[in-house]
């Protein structure tokens, strides 16, 4: 079998373990994002805040979302790590009201110690843009059965945009996923918890972030699902002119795009449209 054919995800696992739910890989998935940085509320105090972050959640499950990935620290080129305390004072609140919310609820986090936390308090996925680099990670995730995603990331967000260069985006991508599931395996997370992602956006061009969508196809490799995220990003603004609140259009485009070259979950803002465009997707292409 060549390890790079399209249909090479999805030979191995048709599902994504992931806490006690078990996420089927037969379709494809939308993960809802659900941001909890200050700017995304009305400013109104703390209680007020976790309230919308909570009701925008529920409305992302109405919606269609498979999954909710929460945020809590900004990942724009730049900006300040956000401590751990503080991180964990957005995150919980929100994550206790999602119990019992029917959907597994993801972390955003690159932090051993909220990691930790989350996953005591009944996160079913890390959702980690470093990729378990940081000392202690794989540890924190090793001992639960929640899901990983495992993302590509050149540099870290406060250098990640300064000329990034490669040879191949492509290959270098996979080869950097590839080591990254080599030394999660082999510290005891199964390869059935496993979900991958290139990263759009981070330390990329937008040429290799193109290039990466135009051989998305290539990207996956023993049967590990893969996860697209492109919402509302600046490659998306750099084609169209668009400011951020006006590139729904877009990002549908994307999230479609990639799902036909092997995607199987799409990270969006928008879930209902999203929905609504994967549904022309499966009634086109009946298997
Ligand atoms: C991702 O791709 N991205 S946070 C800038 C935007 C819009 C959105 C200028 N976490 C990813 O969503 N996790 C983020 O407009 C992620 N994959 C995974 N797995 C950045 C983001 C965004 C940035």
């Amino acid at each position: 079998m060549s390890d790079i054919s399209p249909g090479a995800a999805g030979e191995a696992g048709r599902s994504l373990r992931c806490g006690a739910f078990e996420l089927t890989l037969k379709r494809p998935l939308i993960m809802g994002i659900v941001n909890l940085t200050p700017d995304s509320f009305s400013g109104d105090g703390l209680a007020a805040s976790v309230r919308q972050a909570v009701a925008y959640a529920r409305k992302q499950i109405e919606a269609g979302a498979d999954l909710i990935d929460l945020g809590a620290e900004s990942s724009r080129p730049g900006a300040a790590p956000t401590p751990v305390d503080e991180e964990l004072r957005r995150i919980l609140p929100v994550l206790d009201a999602l119990a019992g919310c029917g959907v597994p609820v993801s972390v955003d986090t690159y932090k051993p110690e909220v990691m930790r936390a989350v996953l005591a308090r009944g996160a079913s996925m890390i959702n980690d843009i470093r990729a378990l680099r940081i000392p202690g990670a794989i540890t924190a995730v090793a001992d639960s059965d929640c899901a990983v995603c495992l993302m590509h990331m050149r540099g870290d967000p406060s250098n990640m945009q300064d000329n990034p260069v490669y040879t191949d985006v492509v290959d270098e991508v996979r080869s950097f996923l590839q080591a990254r599931v080599a030394i999660a395996t082999a510290a005891g997370i199964g390869a059935d918890r496993l979900l991958l992602d290139p990263g759009f956006g981070f330390g990329k061009t937008l040429a290799h972030n193109l290039e990466l969508l135009r051989r998305f196809a290539e990207l996956p490799f023993a049967g590990l699902p893969m996860l697209a995220g492109m919402s509302r990003k600046s490659m998306l603004g750099a084609i169209t002119s668009r400011p951020v609140d006006h590139r729904l259009a877009a990002s549908l485009a994307a999230a479609l795009l990639a799902i036909q070259r092997g995607a199987q979950v799409v990270r969006v803002h928008d879930v209902a449209e999203t929905r609504d465009a994967l549904a022309i997707l499966a009634a086109v292409d009946i298997d």
